[in-house]
């Protein structure tokens, strides 16, 4: 009754697939063109060794914030949608979602550190929302103004 079947499986597969080759650290299903509530997070090399084959893959299906900290944290973000563009995002340091994990299973699961950052940059993806949009006007227009020229110029 879950809903996750094993085409919304190999679909996150092919995800985590993608995200690792892009490389990123998280990826929701819009990001490829699929208007699905799925996210597949990876942070593992981020904050492990150097080690490339550290792999720790997180599916959500359907992820929900149910409580976020007081405390905040800053963290310096970038997103596959908007390539070469990095800034400093404050956002809760801590988070508690539930979620449908890959084997259908409802979950909850409490993060930090980067791992909270990615989990709610994720879940902003799901309803519409870029790490631009926390930022002020003015660099968030230079940021559009750069990507209207660049898609201008694909038109030519
Ligand atoms: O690869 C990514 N790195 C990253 C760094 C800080 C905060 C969020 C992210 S997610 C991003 C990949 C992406 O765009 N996911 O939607
Ligand atoms: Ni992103």
């Amino acid at each position: 009754m879950s809903g996750v079947d094993s085409s919304i499986r190999m679909l996150m597969d092919d995800m985590l697939e993608t995200m690792y080759d892009a490389p990123g650290i998280g990826l929701a299903a819009i990001q490829i063109g699929i208007p699905k509530r799925l996210v597949v997070i990876d942070v593992a090399k981020r904050e492990g060794e150097e080690d490339d084959e550290v792999k720790d893959p997180i599916f959500l299906v359907n992820p929900e914030i149910i409580r976020v900290s007081d405390e905040k944290a800053v963290y310096e973000e970038g997103c596959l949608s908007i390539p070469d563009y990095y800034a400093e995002v404050e956002r809760p340091a801590r988070v508690w979602i539930r979620y449908l994990d890959r084997a259908g299973a409802m979950k909850e699961m409490e993060a930090d550190g980067l791992l909270a950052t990615c989990i709610q940059h994720e879940i902003d993806h799901l309803n519409g929302v870029l790490f631009i949009d926390y930022l002020s006007r003015l660099k968030r227009e230079r940021v559009m103004k750069r990507f209207a020229k660049e898609a201008r110029r694909y038109g030519d």
